[in-house]
């Protein structure tokens, strides 16, 4: 018998290599929201890209945005509370889509929700496969809690930079923080080099 406890040994199993440093697996689907739910009819919810300037560039309302092809992506989702919540299935449409022919030099997106929440990243973030906006959660349209009638779905960041309710995107030539970035939290908020904090490297 080994003096020393496997439990201390740092290796990854099978049913954490998943896990990004610091986190804990949870099987629950906790609620995480800075204010009140808000609650979006669908005949009156949109969903627009902007330009630096504020220009509308794109827009869709439900209607038209539900007859774009979706995705059924499942995802790993890592929040910085610490927990984490594994193999998570979704529907979408890819950010791939709703972004092809907007031509623009900016690098970067503030992503904005109803009721005032706005998360900032990069552009080529948002592409390549790698995010949506979702609206319906392992099989059934999106609770408001978790951000219904749709949020964005970026799950290889934290996950506050899924902004629930989302209403839009403004594009922008530089990085500007958004809500929980200006009270601290990381820039970025890459999950596997523990991007937390603002001094986090
Ligand atoms: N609009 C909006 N989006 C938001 C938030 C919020 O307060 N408002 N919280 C963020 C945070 S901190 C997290 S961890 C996730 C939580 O998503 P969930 O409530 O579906 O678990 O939503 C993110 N998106
Ligand atoms: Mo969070």
């Amino acid at each position: 018998m080994s003096v020393i406890s496997r439990g201390f040994s740092g290796r990854r199993t099978a049913e954490n290599a998943n896990l990004p440093p610091g986190q804990y697996l949870t099987t629950d689907f906790p609620v995480l929201s800075a204010g009140p739910t808000p609650h979006i009819p669908l005949d009156r919810w949109e969903f627009t890209i902007r330009d630096e300037n504020n220009a509308l560039l794109r827009r869709w309302d439900w209607k038209s945005f539900r007859e774009l092809p979706t995705e059924t992506p499942t995802v790993d989702l890592h929040c910085v509370t610490r927990w984490s919540k594994l193999g998570t299935t979704w529907e979408g449409v890819s950010l791939d889509t709703l972004l092809a022919g907007t031509q623009t030099d900016a690098s970067y997106v503030m992503a904005h929700s109803y009721g005032d929440y706005t998360t900032n990243l990069p552009l080529d973030d948002l592409k390549n496969g790698k995010a949506w906006i979702a609206f319906r959660f392992d099989g059934k349209d999106l609770e408001p809690e978790h951000g219904g009638p749709a949020r964005l779905l970026v799950p290889h960041l934290y996950l506050w930079k899924s902004a629930k309710w989302i209403r839009g995107l403004q594009l922008m030539r530089q990085d500007k923080p958004g809500f929980w970035e200006g009270l601290g939290y990381h820039i970025y908020g890459d999950p596997w080099r523990e991007q937390r904090y603002s001094g986090d490297k």
